[in-house]
């Protein structure tokens, strides 16, 4: 083969090589998985981690998480007597870059990955429209207008589990399981009105929401748990999946 053919080669395929290798140190830093204070260096990565999250990496195709933009939500609640329905629509969740990380565990083996994060958040607010339904017995009553929710002093942990997986480019961890449940210190709503046929009764609603905010959070908590964990465990791929498991985890020691 001649010189200048083999140039060419060498150009056509250098790119084409090394095109899905993403410089994760760019955005998160790395800790060695087998180092004595791991868990040190992986609560400060995911400190400066969440500031570079809040806005999303393009690149890896992360959306930003602070704030966190949801298109719907929907819920329904039946007991005996009552039902209730409700859709909340372009749901924006700010606060999430102000989080404190506290702790961090991993547990790293060859056939198994889990990484266990103490976070706490000092304020969420959470706004978006909504349209409900609730019916108590022969009562029927709708609303919709706009909601605004803060949420104080949220403390939890977040729990991820994954397994390895080898392909063509190597091995990932595919996180196949994403926990947290938010224990909250404060919640304070507020809803507007624009349905004119139960407008009357918008403060009776926003009273009883505020008094038993504990026990609509309780209720609400199964239906968000089984979002953040599907959003959880997408948001994660896009990072382990893309990123090989020994360049995001190096096990240097
Ligand atoms: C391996 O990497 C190439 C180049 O980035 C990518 O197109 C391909 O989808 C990857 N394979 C898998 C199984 O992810
Ligand atoms: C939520 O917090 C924001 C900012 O502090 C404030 O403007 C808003 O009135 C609060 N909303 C409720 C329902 O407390
Ligand atoms: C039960 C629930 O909350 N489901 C929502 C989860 O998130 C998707 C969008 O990511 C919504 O479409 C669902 O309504």
């Amino acid at each position: 083969m001649n010189i200048f053919l083999k140039n060419v080669l060498v150009l056509v395929f250098i790119p084409a090589c090394c095109h899905g290798l993403v410089d994760i140190e760019k955005y998160l830093k790395v800790c060695d998985r087998n180092s004595a204070d791991v868990n040190d260096c992986l609560t400060e990565a995911v400190q400066e981690g969440l500031t570079i999250l809040a806005k999303g990496i393009e690149e890896l195709d992360v959306p930003p998480i602070d704030p966190y933009h949801q298109k719907d939500l929907r819920i329904e609640y039946k007991n005996n007597q009552i039902l209730a329905k409700l859709i909340a629509k372009d749901i924006h969740v700010e606060g999430l870059k102000s989080s404190k990380v506290h702790d961090a565990r991993l547990r790293a083996d060859d056939d198994r990955f889990h990484l266990e994060v103490d976070l706490t958040t000092p304020r969420v607010n959470v706004r978006g429209q909504y349209i409900g339904e609730g019916r108590y017995n022969s009562l029927q009553i709708r609303a919709n207008g706009q909601f605004t929710t803060n949420m104080t002093d949220l403390v939890y942990t977040w729990k991820l589990d994954g397994i390895p997986e080898k392909n063509e480019n190597g091995t990932f961890i595919r996180i196949t399981e994403f926990y947290m449940r938010p224990d909250v210190g404060g919640m304070k709503s507020y809803l507007t009105n624009d349905n004119p046929d139960s407008r009357d009764l918008t403060e009776l609603g926003n009273r009883f929401t505020n008094q038993n905010w504990r026990l609509l959070y309780r209720e609400f908590l199964p239906y968000a748990q089984e979002n953040w964990s599907r959003i959880g465990i997408r948001v994660a791929n896009k990072i382990f999946l893309k990123i090989p498991y020994d360049v995001l985890f190096p096990s240097m020691s």
